[in-house]
């Protein structure tokens, strides 16, 4: 019997293009597996089958294997999703891995340390999240580069043209997400200040892309005002707003001076049509959403957001909707800390960087199923748990946290379905409520996992004895 995860890598992998198809069934079953046990290495996962073992460091560290082409086939994969959904934000950031390990010479400075800076590779990754259910379709785009050491400094950043610049990044990833999908009508990018770049707004517009970017610069706009924060902060204010301020500074990673206190803030929301006037280029119109908090308490940072977005803004339930939309950008954030933590990507131990890339490559998915895992569970906790456990799987689970109970004629809810998976994996409810980490379920969900097949068959063998 296969396995939830086989059947998962396959549904990711086989459309990847890898010259060979016993290369692309080697891949599935070593992603299937690893899929299973996220946080564990090539060999633990491949533990049992010296055949395995070989074969699969053997695919690792092929040379002919293009890593490109095992992201390739993912993203095809998450484009057969899309198709069925409506409105899909693109969520798109960078981040960094980071390796201290030999392999670190084959890779690029990444700054800190003068003496002993970290070296890695930069991600820029392009997650799609359906707006209405927020669930994750999966990656639409990831581009992998290394920063050259002898970099041209600072000053002479402005003579590069913008294709050769770093921040053509944000342009290049809509350039390739557009060769890969039938339409852009339906996709809503979203991206944080970095991507306030001028050439990009204007490309996106050019191409009718629908995009919300939060604004970095000041810039020129048309009107008395003069500029664009001026000219909000002139605007007459459209609703309050009441924004739950989550706690922050308790994962790895974090500089302490970012952390801050779990806090509600009252906001006000001013929106209105901006001409950005810039000299010497053409100008440019758009939206402008202004989020800003009048009297935050003492010590605290003003919650403050300027969006840019072709979105229209014609009512308060139009402007929501923006500010909504923004507020789901946490998730790539999230989708990059459970690939780093959840599937350990900067802990893997390989010694040459396209190694390391292939494996890379296939943890960006299994960070992916995790978080869809996460969010199923999180999602509607009334819905039947049949949304994310198949009937099978929702029965074991209650067999093997209810012993000797009778099994339910119909399915719990999501919101059971949760803390099973969590107290199969030992959880213990906290009293302050907190819901169990993503962790935990994943633990809790290849645990069940592993069970199934078994308890499947004891309940064939229960049910021919009773047809006996
Ligand atoms: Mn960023």
């Amino acid at each position: 019997m296969q396995t939830a995860s086989h059947q998962w890598a396959h549904e990711i992998f086989s459309r990847c293009e890898l010259g060979d198809r016993r290369r692309n069934r080697r891949l599935i079953e070593y992603a299937g597996r690893q899929a299973q046990h996220p946080q564990d290495s090539t060999h633990s996962v491949c533990e049992g089958s010296g055949a395995l073992k070989e074969g699969t460091f053997r695919f690792l560290r092929n040379e002919r294997v293009d890593p490109d082409s095992i992201l390739e086939g993912g993203f095809k994969a998450c484009i057969a999703r899309l198709e069925k959904a409506k409105d899909v934000l693109v969520i798109e950031d960078t981040t960094t891995m980071k390796y201290w390990h030999q392999v670190a010479e084959e890779l690029g400075e990444l700054g800190g340390n003068k003496d002993r800076p970290s070296r890695g590779f930069l991600v820029h990754t392009a997650l799609a999240v359906e707006r209405e259910t927020r669930d994750i379709l999966g990656l639409l785009d990831q581009q992998w580069w290394i920063r050259e050491t002898d970099r041209p400094g600072r000053n002479t950043r402005k003579k590069r043209p913008y294709a050769e610049k770093e921040n053509f990044k944000w342009q290049r990833s809509s350039e390739r997400i557009r060769e890969r999908v039938s339409s852009t009508n339906s996709l809503i990018w979203v991206c944080d200040r970095e991507a306030d770049v001028y050439e990009y707004l204007e490309y996106k517009l050019r191409h009718e892309d629908r995009f919300v970017v939060r604004a970095s610069y000041n810039r020129t706009v048309a009107g008395d005002a003069g500029h664009l924060w001026d000219q909000l902060r002139s605007e007459p204010v459209k609703y309050q707003r009441t924004v739950q301020i989550q706690q922050r500074g308790r994962h790895r990673g974090m500089r302490p001076k970012n952390a801050r206190p779990a806090r509600t803030a009252k906001t006000e929301v001013r929106a209105c049509r901006i001409t950005h006037t810039p000299q010497g280029k053409s100008p440019i119109k758009l939206h402008a959403v202004y989020v800003s908090e009048p009297k935050p308490p003492k010590d605290a940072e003003p919650l403050e957001w300027m969006l840019l977005t072709t979105e229209p803004i014609d009512d308060n339930s139009d402007i929501e909707s923006i500010i909504k939309i923004y507020e789901q950008r946490w998730m790539i954030e999230e989708y990059h800390r459970v690939w780093k933590t959840g599937c350990r990507a900067e802990d893997r131990r390989f010694q040459a960087s396209d190694n390391l890339r292939r494996i890379l490559a296939i943890l960006a998915f299994i960070a992916v199923r995790i978080m869809q895992l996460r969010t199923g569970l999180n999602a509607q906790s009334k819905a039947s748990c049949e949304q994310v456990l198949s009937t099978p799987q929702w029965k074991c689970l209650y067999a093997l946290v209810n012993p000797g109970k009778r099994l339910p004629r119909k399915a719990p809810n999501v919101k059971w379905a949760a803390q099973a998976l969590a107290k199969l994996a030992g959880w213990i409810p906290t009293k302050r409520g907190m819901p169990p980490g993503y962790l935990t379920l994943w633990k809790g969900w290849s645990m069940l996992e592993s069970r199934v097949e078994g308890w499947l068959l004891a309940m064939d063998q229960r049910c021919s004895m009773v047809a006996l």
